[in-house]
């Protein structure tokens, strides 16, 4: 699906604002005075903890006019995340619904409304969780009746329209999708569909908008002359315009490749070495509402830092996340919201008798399908980014669990096929070692969530040291595939101190990262490096967190803790060697 854009053929009205808002309502006028801000989640928004806690719809509500020159035109609402459910009414007509809270969808609601004239616009969010959703969850109900909703996943259960909504103007024949790949030498493939059989021409244009090539058909290959590489650290976008009679679409694009070849992860053939964080979509008050101040100064910290990569830890980020992250030559590991498919971790947790993960009474073929279409509509969605590298198809699933091979392999053919140029990978659980995971061998890059010095050797470096180095050589020597931490990190209250090895205190989260680096160091394999976590998140209530998750390397204000100016030394001191 095309991002909406602003063409000499196609116009868009911004819905974003404020909103009428409810937790009881439906299409017809809603009866309330609170207001919502979009794009926010609602959660923190208010003070009634009935609103943070709600579990089930609710309903935000706004007139929409339609531009008065759009007679003639197609009309189409766009939703960019719609979190976990969306159902969007114009005036009393329910005109689409989706499932998956962070991917877009839209309606063609041109039968429904008229250029000039006014509508009632109605979008219900529904925030459950189950065990055929992806994240999955559970829903109980307590002794005094309240829904309560609990998952599998620590960051706090954000929901609403946390990001755009569009109203967009297209032609009636109009350019439907894009798809490019690119080769080093300056070959582009592309394939434009339309949504009628129509003639197509494209043209590429550099970054100064001179033409630099062209052709003809919906589908060819065409060739860049002398072609500037986009290059992490270095980016650098073309255009691809998609022309038929009455429509135009440019898609930005940069000319680049990646490959696994042995225990090396190269982009445009030469080898390259992930710094960088897991991150979450994150801040006070808009909890994963996105925000362009955020965005520009997360990358701005991520830069100061010395990162030069991040992982969409847990779900896909917002589009303008992506964009920048091309435009800026950040590097992305993508990753789809299938977290938590993993009943040990819960039953470690809460001390429930372990369930199989795998069985058609937990995570059976309802799941794995919307596990499908969550990886089928992140592909949709990303394929043209030059900064994504990889795909992450899921977050600590129980991978060592009896029927998780039978689980994933269909998924990882799925992303080949829809998508032969990027590895694929998954981020590996403790439980899950050299010696029990059954599914390592599927994938490309082993990417491995460890905790040693955090929850398991917790304050004990030496032990840990040991441990985490025994595992990773076992990884390394198992598979002979490249190698990469996708997640280490230690809480850290800011502020705290100590002279010993002290969890919680700012010297801890130095040590512990210090020595993790010292391992990394030693195993020929690694390719990468990704600290847990960014920034200081929020999560559900937990003995293990205090407000939320503290492994942030910066405060949730965005902060740095000390950690932040070890971690600059050592990956700047990195990109000048790897
Ligand atoms: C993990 C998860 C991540 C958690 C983290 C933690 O393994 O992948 O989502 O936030 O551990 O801090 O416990």
């Amino acid at each position: 699906m095309l991002k909406p854009r602003s063409t000499p053929t196609r116009e868009l009205v911004n819905l974003d604002g404020l909103w009428r808002f409810a937790l009881d309502g439906g299409p017809g006028p809603l009866d309330t005075t609170l207001e919502a801000a979009v794009p926010a989640s609602y959660n923190d928004l208010f003070t009634d903890s009935a609103i943070r806690d709600h579990v089930g719809w609710a309903w935000y509500q706004r007139q929409v006019r339609v531009p008065r020159g759009w007679a003639g035109e197609r009309v189409v609402l766009r939703v960019d995340a719609a979190t976990h459910q969306g159902r969007v009414y114009v005036d009393d007509v329910l005109v689409a619904e989706h499932v998956g809270g962070y991917t877009p969808f839209e309606a063609d609601i041109t039968e429904h409304v008229r250029g000039g004239q006014e509508f009632r616009l109605t979008i219900g969010v529904n925030n459950e969780l189950t065990g055929t959703t992806i994240p999955p969850g559970t829903i109980t109900v307590s002794a005094d009746g309240r829904r309560r909703q609990t998952y599998l996943h620590d960051f706090y259960n954000y929901a609403g329209l946390a990001r755009s909504v569009w109203l967009c103007s297209r032609p009636a024949v109009h350019v439907e999708d894009i798809t490019i790949v690119t080769a080093m030498d300056g070959t582009v493939e592309y394939a434009v569909e339309t949504s009628e059989p129509v003639p197509v021409r494209v043209r590429v244009l550099d970054a100064g908008g001179a033409e630099v090539a062209a052709g003809e058909g919906a589908t060819g290959t065409i060739r860049i002359e002398n072609v500037t590489l986009w290059r992490p650290g270095a980016p650098y976008l073309y255009e691809l315009v998609a022309e038929i009679d009455g429509d135009l679409y440019p898609q930005p694009f940069g000319v680049r490749t990646v490959e696994v070849r042995g225990t090396e992860f190269l982009i445009n053939g030469e080898p390259f070495y992930f710094t960088g964080f897991g991150r979450h979509e994150d801040t006070p008050v808009r909890g994963k509402g996105h925000d362009n101040a955020y965005l520009v100064h997360d990358f701005q910290l991520m830069d100061w830092i010395g990162a030069n990569s991040f992982r969409t830890s847990h779900y896909p980020y917002a589009e303008e996340v992506m964009e920048f992250a091309d435009r800026h030559g950040i590097v992305v590991i993508d990753e789809t919201a299938a977290v938590g498919l993993n009943l040990a971790v819960a039953s470690g947790l809460t001390g429930a008798p372990p369930r199989p993960t795998f069985s058609p009474d937990t995570f059976g073929e309802a799941t794995r399908e919307a596990h499908a279409q969550a990886i089928r509509e992140l592909v949709a969605r990303d394929k043209n980014h030059p900064s994504v590298v990889m795909w992450c198809i899921a977050n600590e699933p129980a991978s060592n669990e009896e029927g998780a091979r039978e689980y994933f392999e269909p998924l990882v053919e799925l992303t080949r096929e829809l998508d032969p140029t990027r590895p694929v990978s998954y981020a590996a659980v403790l439980f899950a070692t050299h010696d029990n995971d059954r599914i390592a061998d599927l994938f490309d890059v082993l990417c491995i969530n460890r905790y040693y010095g955090w929850y398991v050797a917790t304050g004990d470096l030496a032990t840990a040291e040991t441990y985490l180095e025994h595992d990773l050589r076992g990884w390394a020597d198992r598979f002979g595939k490249p190698i990469m931490m996708s997640e280490y990190g230690a809480d850290t209250m800011p502020g705290l101190h100590s002279v010993w090895d002290t969890p919680w205190t700012e010297e801890y989260q130095q040590a512990y990262l210090e020595m993790n680096h010292r391992v990394f160091d030693r195993i020929e394999a690694f390719v990468g490096e990704h600290v847990w976590n960014f920034a200081d998140f929020q999560t559900s209530h937990g003995i293990h967190r205090v407000d939320g998750n503290k492994k942030g390397v910066f405060t949730r204000d965005r902060r740095p803790k000390a950690a932040a100016h070890a971690l600059r030394a050592r990956w700047r001191s990195l990109a000048g060697r790897k």
